[in-house]
């Protein structure tokens, strides 16, 4: 197993410790979240909210019962990976394609729990990682655009539509130097249905997980 995986479950096991009897838990998506999914039958959940379809199918594949977020009022709970992660604890998220169902669980619950190998540490976001931006199919050149207006060198993700039926814009070259005010601009152009800088909802709590073990940071 590579250092990296073996950083993943090693997140992914401190993760437990956030989850109790009888909880809904929000759940993410990605390769550190499936190394969760894997421990996830050995607890007693009440159910699980599923950040995006794959999740759900690997969950309810497993037994464990899919909550509609519209039926499950806050969550306490929502545990998730990123693509990249800051001082601050805000994060690039969505090199899954998964972004606004994560942005969506993630606000409806109390706790944000990330889990991260060390390799998503990052001084500044979005300097290595571009930021994945979900868009109306039919806006998709307009939001180029302004994207381009901003800054920002828009790569369509080709040969990929999200759970939503749209479309997401790799988008490099922003300047992300202030997260919280980039991700309400990016939200502000039409057509723009969500974007991956989660910043003015960051985690509350990562797990960030090194070759000297997993340390928490709130
Ligand atoms: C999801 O999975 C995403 O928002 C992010 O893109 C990704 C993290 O991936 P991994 O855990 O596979 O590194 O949480």
């Amino acid at each position: 197993m590579s250092d990296q995986q073996a950083q993943k479950q090693a997140a992914a096991k401190a993760a437990l410790g956030y989850i109790e009897d009888d909880m809904i838990l929000g759940v993410g998506t990605g390769s550190t979240v499936n190394c969760l999914i894997e421990l996830l039958p050995a607890l007693k959940l009440a159910g699980a909210v599923a950040s995006s379809q794959m999740t759900e199918d690997k969950l309810r594949a497993l037994g464990i019962e899919i909550v509609d977020l519209n039926f499950a009022g806050t969550l306490d709970v929502y545990i998730d990976g990123a693509d990249e992660v800051n001082e601050h604890l805000q994060l690039i998220k969505g090199g899954g394609g998964a972004l606004t169902r994560e942005k969506i669980v993630a606000a409806a619950s109390n706790k944000f729990i990330c889990m991260v190998d060390e390799s998503k540490r990052v001084d500044i976001l979005g300097r290595d990682f571009p930021v994945p931006i979900e868009v109306l199919p039919q806006a998709r050149s307009y939001v180029a655009r302004q994207l381009a207006a901003l800054g920002g060198e828009p790569v369509y993700r080709e040969d990929f539509v999200t759970d939503y039926g749209n479309v997401i814009l790799d988008t490099y070259d922003l300047d992300v130097s202030n997260p919280i005010a980039l991700e309400k601009e990016l939200n502000n152009i039409v057509g723009v249905v969500c974007n991956g800088i989660f910043a003015a909802n960051q985690a509350d709590v990562l797990l960030k997980a090194g070759s000297d073990g997993v340390t928490t940071l709130t």
